[in-house]
Parts: structure tokens; C-alpha cells; sequence
């Protein structure tokens, strides 16, 4: 091959060859690299035609593709002067007070993180989304900015799509310079499920910054100020970004039976917030139960008492909440939450393209160029139909989420670990369930990661048959799941006005819980050594220097990590290839371009599937680049 590569080579096609062509033309020696690579890649695609994704648990052999177009952008000229050029020339402090005197209603768009993570389960691809990146950039300058990391993301990217969270927030910076790019944190549980030592949250907020975000929701899953305060510090320290500390909203500050969240508990949550230095002030209403005459007064409230911008975050599971939109703009709110069109709706955000229309001739409007908007829509729309697999199946609002308050970022993921259960069937049941235990525990904030404690415990409940009088009666013989008792011991924090002492002294039997913060008990992470330790670990296969944010991702999600780790060095980089054949593999007579590295592109063809021999295995011949290249996968079924 070598030979090869030097006879194909123009230079010396071309009879110019000196003494320095090897030493100019490094890349000759690399062909053991890429041929490498090829084979790793088509060893990936080898075992999912052969096998299948192991992350698709159903696939429908009708189901019809159709080409995303992307939308046309000026591709020569420059970015447009965008908030991110705003905070570079103000700094934090300006820039919120600059927001808080706009008029126009802002918009962030969540259509690469939450939408995503609440329809299809997060698994939305960096492939499809660098393919607009770019150019919804430029054409949309306006926006105040694009939520496109942390949440759930950071996790799936490492255990589903074999993909670097941190290379896609890299990726999307360098797609989109020019405005604001935002991410979820959720607190002292930083993007796990879990405490983390304060150091370890510290140094990712500052590798966040650097690797692209500017924008930091901070919220608590049971509203602890102890967990908010110091993520937010964390960020005004080690960053220039901002600093947005969130508030998150459950029950209904209307209703008179509720007294335990009331507009009084919500008013002194953001003036905690604010004092604790927040730039913004995140109201995140993670399930959708912010009805519009409550969005009126809690945004008026807020408005009066405090001296920074509110940004308003929903989830449109009802189906009213862009009627909440419009209530909580008449009050005053500055930015708003909007999924594009076709990812829209549901359990996602309300509609960006109808948002945008039905403040149109309004004194708060802000105008952007809705054709264009249609067009990224359309363009989402497309892509969605190849994540059909991810769908909940949820096909219209639902007033029962008033009464269950499932968020709707748990929503499809809970639907999903219900068919895994065999609890398909049931889900309904789950639902209500997962109401009856939010009341079992005493009415407590539920968002990651204190909803999963409660999606947890309500499907173990239906799997064994158990009522919320059994658990009360007979809960001393119960093993009750892992998550449930880390939360009675205060592994996520204290919830609001404390645990209700029956129901924890039941799960915790003879262990007892603590009332400080979690990362109180955790030792701080010694970097230096810990970091060598981690290189030598995972020395090679990587095919690149091992960086720090490799080893916080491993930090955060250790035994996630290595599984990637070990599928990178078996398949090498998946991330290029395209989803439909990622998820579902490919036809005979296809053909595919991959890019295997910056430039570097193969194009791939299936030939042959042969039949299992008698060991299972199968032979597959694919075209790299025109040359037959044969692989053998081992038939698992
Ligand atoms: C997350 O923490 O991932 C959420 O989206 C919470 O709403
Ligand atoms: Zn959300």
C-alpha cells in the first residue's frame, strides 16, 4: 500500500519528485492509520446490519427516509453581530443589565438540547446538527441563545451515540461564534445523577467556558439554595459567562389548597438567587405546570422584587403553554424558551415559528424572518423522522400532567424504561403512580435528579404490585430501590421543609441520613495525581492525547466512559456517519460518504451479506473507496 500511495501520488506521477517528497509528504506514512480506521468504521457497520444498534429496540422495515434540505445561508460573508459579540464587549454585569432594559421579548432556542432530550430521548446526532449550525448562525443573529448542551445530552452522547459531549459543544462554538450558547447544569450534580465534590463541579464549569458555553442554568432538583449558590459562584469566578440561577416550578401558585410552593416561597427563592450573584434569573418550568394567569403573577412578582432579567422555561405537555408565554410577556418576562417548529410541542417547548407570529404587531415583538425559520423547521422535521425509534408515542397534550408532574425531559425516557421493564402496558398506571409517590415523599421538586428517584420508585411500585399503603404498612421488608434510599440519606439534598420522618425512617431502616451538603462527605479531587493516573489507564487507542475534559468526563460517569472508551478503540469514530445507517445499518447497493477525520472522506458501499456458518459467523463485503474490504461479524441472535 505504501508503494501504492507513492506511485498514485501527483509529485511523482508528475516526475518531480526530489529528495525532500517523503519529508514533504508526510501523509504517505500514514496509511496504516486511515486503512485502520476504514476498518474500524466498517467493522461498526458490519455489526449493526449484522446485529443491530443495541440502543434500537424496534425497527420498522417500511419506514420511509426522506433528504433534510438545509436551508441556504450566505456562506461568504462574515457572522452577523450576534449576543455572544454583545457579552465579549460588555461582560457579564453590562450585558444583564443591557437585557433587562430591552424591550423586545427575546427568544433561546432548545431545539439541539431540550427539545430533543424531551421528544426523542436525547439522541439527537452532532452530525445533524453541525449540517445547520452555520448557517442558522448567520440567518438568525437575533436570538438570544441556542441551548445546545448539558441536561441529559452529556450523558447519551457517551453511553448511546458514542460521541465526545465535549468535541460536539466544540464543534457547535465553532459552527456558531457569534451568539450566546447555552447549557443546563444541574447544580452540585453537575450533568449526572448524582453529588459530585465541589472541586470536580468547579473545574467543569470552567472547561464548559472554555469549550464553548456562555449561558449556565443553574438549578437544584429539590430548589437547595446550598446546591445553587455554589455553582453560581463557580461560574462568576472561573468564567466571563453568565450566570443564569434557576428556580424551578412545581404545584400551582393558584390553587389555595397548595400552600407548600406559593408565590411567597418562589419570591424568596429569587431573591436568594439574585443575592447569590446570578446574572439572570432562570424560572424553569420543567414540567409544564405553569398555568397563564399563575405565569402573570409570578413574573409580576418577580419583576417588582428583583433587579435582573427573568428567563421563562416550559414544556408544552398541556398543550396551553403558549397561552402561558403571552401572560408571562404582558408581565414582563425577557426571555422565553422555543423549540423550532418541527421539534416542537409536547413534551418539548412551545413552537418558535408561532411564537414568533403571535407577538407580531405587538409593542414587544421581535422581528425575525419566519420563512427562514419555517425553512430550519422543515429541515428538523425531516431529520426527526430518522430518531423515529426514540419517539414516546405521546401524540397530543395531556391536562394529566397537572396531576402526575412528570417533567417533560422524563417523560419520553420514562416511557422508554417502562417498555425495557415490560411495563408497556402499564404506563398509565406508572404515571398516576409516579403522582402518588411525589405525595408518598412529602410533595417534593421533581427534576433530575429527583424525578428519577420518583419515575424509579412509582415503576417499582407497579413491577411488584405495591400500593403507597403497603409501602407505609409493610415498607420495614421492603428493599426499596438504590435511588430512593441515596435520597432519604440527602445524597441529593435536603427537600423543601425536610423529609417526612415515617416514610424516610421505613426506607433508611437502621441507616441514618445527614442534613449538611452531600459534597461535604466526599474527598476533593487531587488533579494533578489523578489525572496522570487516568493517562496511564487509558493510555493508547484514542488515536489523540488523552485531554482534562477526557477525565472529567470520566469523573462524572466513570463506568460510561470506559464502555465508550473501549467502543472508540474497537470502532474508532462513529460520529460521521449518517444516522440512518448509525441506527439501523445498511441495504445492499448503498452507498455512503463518511468523513473519518477533518477532510479525510470514504466512501463506503454494502456488496454482500453472506449467511451465518455454523459458528454464527457472517461475512460481509463492503467497497471502501472502490477496494473490497471483507469483514467477519459474529451473529448474536
Ligand atoms: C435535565 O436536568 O436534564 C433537565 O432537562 C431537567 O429539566
Ligand atoms: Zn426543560
Amino acid at each position: 500500500a505504501f508503494l501504492d500511495n507513492i506511485l498514485k501520488h501527483p509529485t511523482f506521477r508528475e516526475g518531480k519528485v526530489t529528495v525532500n517528497f517523503i519529508k514533504n509528504e508526510p501523509e504517505l506514512f500514514q496509511f496504516v492509520e486511515p486503512r485502520n480506521r476504514a476498518n474500524k468504521l466498517v467493522t461498526f457497520l458490519g455489526e449493526t446490519i449484522v446485529n443491530g444498534n443495541p440502543d434500537v429496540k424496534k425497527i420498522d422495515p417500511g419506514h420511509i427516509f426522506s433528504k433534510p434540505q438545509v436551508p441556504d445561508f450566505p456562506k461568504m460573508d462574515p457572522y452577523p453581530k450576534g449576543t455572544k459579540d454583545l457579552l465579549t464587549e460588555m461582560g457579564p454585569e453590562k450585558f444583564s443589565q443591557w437585557l433587562l432594559k430591552e424591550k423586545k421579548i427575546h427568544f433561546t432556542d432548545t431545539t439541539m438540547r431540550d427539545a430533543h432530550q424531551s421528544l426523542l430521548a436525547t439522541r439527537m446526532r452532532t452530525v445533524d446538527m453541525l449540517k445547520v449550525a452555520e448557517g442558522y448562525a448567520k440567518n438568525h443573529p437575533e436570538i438570544f441563545s441556542m441551548e445546545v448542551w448539558g441536561g441529559a445530552t452529556f450523558d447519551v452522547c457517551l453511553r448511546f451515540l458514542q460521541e465526545n459531549p465535549w468535541e460536539r459543544l466544540e464543534l457547535l462554538r465553532k459552527a456558531m461564534p457569534n451568539v450566546l450558547l447555552q447549557m443546563l447544569i444541574r447544580g452540585s450534580n453537575g450533568v449526572g445523577y448524582t453529588a459530585y465534590p465541589d472541586n470536580l463541579i468547579q473545574r467543569f464549569v470552567e472547561e464548559s467556558w472554555k469549550s464553548g458555553v456562555d449561558v449556565f442554568r443553574i438549578f437544584d432538583s429539590l430548589n437547595w439554595m446550598k446546591s445553587l449558590a455554589p455553582c453560581i459562584e463557580y461560574v462568576r469566578t472561573k468564567t466571563a459567562g453568565l450566570a443564569e440561577g434557576s428556580i424551578c416550578y412545581t404545584g400551582d401558585i393558584l390553587d389555595p389548597s397548595k400552600s407548600k410552593y406559593d408565590l411567597k416561597y418562589y419570591v424568596q427563592l429569587a431573591k436568594d438567587i439574585e443575592n447569590a450573584g446570578a446574572h439572570i434569573l432562570g424560572v424553569k418550568d420543567m414540567a409544564g405546570l405553569l398555568k397563564p394567569y399563575a405565569a402573570y403573577e409570578l413574573i409580576s412578582a418577580l419583576k417588582s422584587e428583583i433587579n435582573i432579567p427573568i428567563h421563562l422555561h416550559t414544556h408544552d405537555t398541556s398543550s396551553t403553554q403558549a397561552a402561558m408565554y403571552l401572560k408571562a410577556i404582558e408581565a414582563g418576562v425577557d426571555v422565553v424558551d422555543v423549540a423550532l417548529g418541527g421539534l416542537s410541542g409536547l413534551t418539548s417547548q412551545p413552537n418558535f415559528n408561532s411564537v414568533v407570529e403571535m407577538l407580531r404587531f405587538n409593542e414587544r415583538e421581535n422581528i425575525l424572518n419566519t420563512d427562514k425559520l419555517a425553512e430550519y423547521s422543515n429541515y428538523w422535521e425531516t431529520v426527526r423522522n430518522y430518531y423515529y425509534t426514540f419517539e414516546s408515542g405521546l401524540k397530543s397534550g395531556t391536562g394529566e400532567v397537572y396531576k402526575h408532574e412528570i417533567p417533560g425531559g422524563q417523560y419520553s425516557n420514562l416511557k422508554g424504561q417502562a417498555i425495557a421493564l415490560g411495563l408497556e402496558d402499564k404506563f398509565p398506571e406508572v404515571t398516576k403512580m409516579y403522582g402518588e409517590v411525589n405525595k408518598l415523599f412529602g410533595d417534593i421538586v421533581k427534576v433530575t435528579p429527583s424525578s428519577k428517584v420518583v419515575g424509579d420508585m412509582a415503576q417499582y411500585m407497579i413491577s411488584n404490585g405495591l400500593t403507597a399503603e403497603d409501602v407505609m404498612e409493610r415498607g420495614e421488608g421492603i428493599s426499596f430501590p438504590q435511588s430512593v434510599i441515596g435520597f432519604f440519606k440527602g445524597d441529593l439534598g435536603q427537600p423543601v421543609g425536610g423529609f417526612p420522618s415515617k416514610i424516610q425512617k421505613i426506607v433508611l431502616k437502621d441507616e441514618v441520613g445527614y442534613t449538611d451538603r452531600p459534597n461535604a462527605h466526599m474527598e476533593p479531587i487531587d488533579f494533578d495525581k489523578e489525572f496522570k493516573a487516568f493517562k496511564r489507564k487509558f493510555k493508547s487507542g484514542m488515536g489523540r492525547e488523552l485531554l482534562i475534559t477526557d477525565f472529567l468526563s470520566y469523573k462524572l460517569y466513570p463506568k460510561v466512559f470506559t464502555e465508550a472508551y473501549n467502543k472508540h478503540v474497537k470502532y474508532g469514530n462513529v460520529m460521521n456517519i449518517p444516522t440512518k445507517n448509525f441506527f439501523y445499518g445498511m441495504e445492499i447497493g448503498e452507498e455512503i460518504l463518511v468523513e473519518l477525520d477533518k477532510g479525510k472522506n470514504i466512501l463506503v458501499s454494502l456488496m454482500l451479506k453472506g449467511e451465518p456458518d455454523d459458528a454464527g459467523n457472517v461475512s460481509i463485503y463492503f467497497k471502501v473507496n472502490g477496494q473490497l474490504r471483507n469483514v467477519i461479524i459474529k451473529d448474536n441472535s
